[in-house]
């Protein structure tokens, strides 16, 4: 009996530590740079970066070109069901300065859609990637929307229990 446990303890271990041969977590997928986990369900920006930080990742900040058209182009054919998603840049701090949560520096200006970043009623404080039309907007952080996480490729880190 304590053997069989001992057999399922280590099953569930290595699920826990498994990983896909890219090198990213189960169920995420590999970007050009990092790992990305597209949610399917909706949440607030706050939400969305709780639930980010919860799993140590970040809200994603697709700050280069290659990592920008990779999250539009796979958002929208493997995810059409939502159209927006949250990631992690901001202007709540200087209105029209738009920077990248993590490392503060600023989005590229030249992936907003026509007429954006439009301040939505004086409250569009925060940065949503339009997969179809491969463009950001500025929305409400109030507003729901889907949300990708971004991850460090490669291998896990130690888990120590107990
Ligand atoms: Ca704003
Ligand atoms: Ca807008």
């Amino acid at each position: 009996m304590l053997h069989k446990m001992a057999a399922w303890m280590c099953v569930l271990l290595l699920l826990f530590v498994a990983i896909t041969p890219e090198g990213c977590p189960l169920g995420w997928v590999q970007g050009p740079s990092s790992c990305f986990f597209f949610s399917q369900f909706g949440g607030t920006w706050a939400d969305a970066n709780a639930i980010c930080k919860g799993f140590e990742t970040k809200l994603a900040e697709p700050a280069d070109e290659i990592t920008f058209a990779f999250l539009a182009g796979h958002a929208a054919s493997e995810h059409p069901l939502h159209s927006q998603f949250y990631l992690g840049g901001s202007d709540m701090f200087v209105e029209g300065v738009w920077e990248w949560s993590s490392t503060k520096t600023q989005v590229n200006p030249n992936h907003w859609e026509p007429g954006n970043p439009s301040d939505d009623n004086n409250n569009g404080d925060c940065l949503t990637l339009n997969a179809p039309l491969k463009e950001l907007n500025d929305v409400q952080c109030t507003a729901i929307f889907a949300f990708i996480c971004e991850a460090e490729s490669g291998e896990p880190e130690q888990v120590v229990i107990g």
